[in-house]
């Protein structure tokens, strides 16, 4: 029933696992667009629709026939985020829509403007440590996640990571990478040969183990010693109650929703100021617009970068939408109908019941009937005064559940290009880099290397 849905040939006993390389899942599936269209189905573990159609994307946007769905690689993550707001299964499941209404408003404009003096606390550390190896290349995305992995801890534990003060990664976040990795190997390993692998299930858990007892620890500290000025989410999850329900978040849940925005916070922000960086050095017209507003919003602060106003580094947003529509730091996401009987796409492509669906933004975000004929190129200037039509640019999810930290994530990107567009002259550590992405749960550009000195001109 339904106009068949495209698919690669298939082997009878792989389906099409061999289409997909695991270390490079964007790529295969831009791949396998170009072969069979922008609308395909794939037999994996189970069988996947995937699509980067607008007309598609219209109606899996609306959430009365689809909702998020749980694909495998996550309900691996879920082992240890468990109900956490990002794993977990929505409206159906209670403690989703008593954290969804307390965490809400805890990520709203008004918090998230009192986190300007946190989050500058973290630049001006990175900015220390930029001045302090002045002429030696570092990896962007590396030094980037000390950034927003120190500035998730600070503003919403109140916990340093310190990441500016250690040449090596804290502990909790090496074993926090293992296990995204883990959980991306495990989705696509079958039940039977887990438990075999007696080492690595171990292994797995304890990891596991190791990520919860520091977050159990942050919120027994907390609970022993009340912090009220404190003003950061763990505040709010221990202390303010549903609206609906008059309850309170549960410990368990809130060790989750830490675990939540320590992998949710990190890698999609810095990923993203890592393509921008790209971008704006590759396109070095853009770098020279960034600073002039940058250095404007300095100048109409007084020099005080607690009261630059974010909102006026409208170019630089620009830079961000623009690096986020073309390399989106999370690539695809997935819905599945909600109906029981499934639904059915324009071009008559039938969803089965609870059939998975990924939306691949990369070529969502190309489509020239939207962006135009420079769709493929880096152009922030597009975004002023202009905004694409509804459901045509998704880097943040869907709906209700959208990304939660969306705001968060800006304001400190925001802050953080603009500082450093006012404080360094950057260029490539290697003039002939050629780009290209490096993939796990999220995307980032790979073996990006810049070189940062203290700036020397006035432009
Ligand atoms: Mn975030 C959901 C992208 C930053 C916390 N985020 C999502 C989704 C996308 C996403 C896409 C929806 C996923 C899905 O449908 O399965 N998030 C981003 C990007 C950035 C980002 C591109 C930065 C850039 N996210 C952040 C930050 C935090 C955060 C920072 C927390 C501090 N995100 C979340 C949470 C959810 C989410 C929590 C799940 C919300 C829900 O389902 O209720």
């Amino acid at each position: 029933e339904g106009t068949p849905i495209p698919q690669p040939p298939k082997s009878w006993l792989t389906g099409n696992l061999l289409d997909i390389d695991p270390d490079a899942l964007l790529l295969s599936l831009l791949r396998i667009a170009k072969a069979c269209g922008p609308t395909y189905k794939l037999q994996l573990l189970d069988e996947v629709v995937f699509t980067g159609d607008y007309e598609l994307v219209r109606v899996l946007c609306d959430q009365t026939k689809f909702e998020k769905k749980i694909p495998r690689a996550l309900m691996e993550v879920r082992a240890f985020a468990g109900d956490g707001l990002f794993t977990s299964f929505g409206r159906q499941e209670k403690n989703w829509n008593i954290a969804h209404r307390i965490l809400l408003p805890a990520f709203g404009p008004l918090a998230i403007k009192k986190m300007q003096p946190q989050m500058m606390e973290m630049i001006t550390q990175m900015l220390l440590h930029w001045e302090h190896h002045a002429g030696q290349p570092f990896e962007a995305a590396e030094a980037y996640t000390r950034l927003t992995f120190d500035t998730i801890g600070w503003c919403a534990f109140k916990y340093r990571f310190n990441l500016f003060h250690t040449e090596n990664m804290h502990p909790f976040i090496e074993k926090m990478s293992i296990l995204l990795a883990e959980a991306g190997n495990r989705a696509r390993r079958p039940e039977l040969l887990k438990k075999v692998m007696y080492r690595s299930e171990a292994e797995y858990w304890a990891n596991i183990k190791i990520l919860h007892d520091l977050c159990d620890e942050i919120v027994a500290q907390r609970r022993k010693n009340p912090d009220p000025e404190a003003k950061d989410l763990l505040n709010n999850m221990i202390y303010d109650v549903d609206p609906q329900t008059g309850e309170h978040l549960s410990d368990e849940n809130i060790r989750y929703q830490m675990v939540t925005f320590l992998i949710a916070g990190h890698e999609t922000t810095s990923g993203m100021l890592s393509f921008a960086t790209y971008f704006m050095l590759k396109h070095p017209e853009t770098f020279v617009k960034a600073r002039k507003e940058a250095d404007q919003a300095i100048a109409d602060a007084g020099g005080n970068l607690l009261e630059i106003k974010p909102a006026k580094l409208v170019y630089i947003d620009a830079i961000l939408k623009e690096a986020l529509r073309l390399q989106p730091t999370v690539a695809v996401w997935t819905v599945a109908p909600t109906s029981a009987e499934g639904e059915t796409l324009p071009g008559g492509y039938k969803i089965q019941p609870k059939q998975t669906v990924g939306v691949i933004l990369p070529m969502l975000h190309r489509d020239p009937k939207i962006w135009g004929d420079d769709a493929e190129a880096f152009r922030p200037e597009r975004w002023i005064g202009w905004n694409p039509p509804t459901d045509a640019y998704k880097p943040f999810g869907n709906g209700e559940r959208a990304c939660i930290g969306r705001g968060f994530a800006i304001q400190e990107a925001l802050l953080a290009l603009a500082l450093v567009v006012n404080r360094f002259d950057l260029e490539m550590a290697d003039p002939n880099y050629e780009f290209a992405i490096k993939q796990a749960l999220t995307v980032k550009p790979k073996d990006f290397r810049i070189i940062a000195r203290p700036r020397r001109g006035k432009t």
